[in-house]
């Protein structure tokens, strides 16, 4: 297994719309875990295959406590969604040390494939239902930041930008 480098805002690439996985091969389950261990090192609680680069639509997600159920979603796609929506706050690991709210739909039904191919179809609430729609967003070239006003989006961008260069030297 290996970890793999996370994209940081305001990278462009994180702005590429991912395409479908037309056969799950050995590589796409390299992938797959690679993805895993790299959430959980990063302490997220999910992470889109856009954030490490990879433009196809794969996302793993594990809202659990005891960090020890990860969930693949190979070809997710959104067939329902609750109409209420609340505000939450956010973070991204795209977007290190950054936290804002967003409005997203309080319930959500998922049809995806599993990393065996299997179907599935998951009725998310709480934080899985926030977190699939964040993840899914990626999926579409959208980071969350892209929901706030201009000015904050672009104090955002003016940070992180301030950071790489610090990091860099
Ligand atoms: O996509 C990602 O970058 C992962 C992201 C998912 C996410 C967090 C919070 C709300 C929606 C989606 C993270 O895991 S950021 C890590 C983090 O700060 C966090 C972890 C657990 C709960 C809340 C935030
Ligand atoms: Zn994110």
């Amino acid at each position: 297994m290996a970890l793999l480098n996370i994209l940081c805002y305001p990278d462009p690439r994180l702005h590429t719309v991912a395409t479908p996985v037309k056969e799950i091969v050995n590589e796409t389950l390299t992938l797959i875990e690679n993805m895993i261990e790299t959430m959980y090192e990063s302490n997220g609680i999910g992470l889109a295959a856009t954030q490490v680069d990879v433009h196809q639509r794969i996302i793993v997600l594990d809202v659990s406590d005891e960090r020890n159920s990860p969930m693949v979603l190979i070809n997710p796609e959104i067939i329902w969604t609750h109409p209420d929506r609340v505000k939450g706050e956010e973070g991204c690991l795209s977007v290190p040390n950054t936290y804002d709210g967003v409005e997203r739909s309080i319930e959500v039904k998922v049809k995806a494939m599993g990393k065996a191919g299997e179907l599935q179809e998951i009725h998310a609430k709480e934080l899985l239902a926030v977190c699939i729609q964040h993840e899914m967003d990626h999926l579409l070239g959208k980071v969350f930041v892209d929901y706030l006003s201009p000015l904050k989006r672009n104090r955002i961008k003016t940070k992180m930008l301030k950071l790489q260069r610090e990091n860099s030297h």
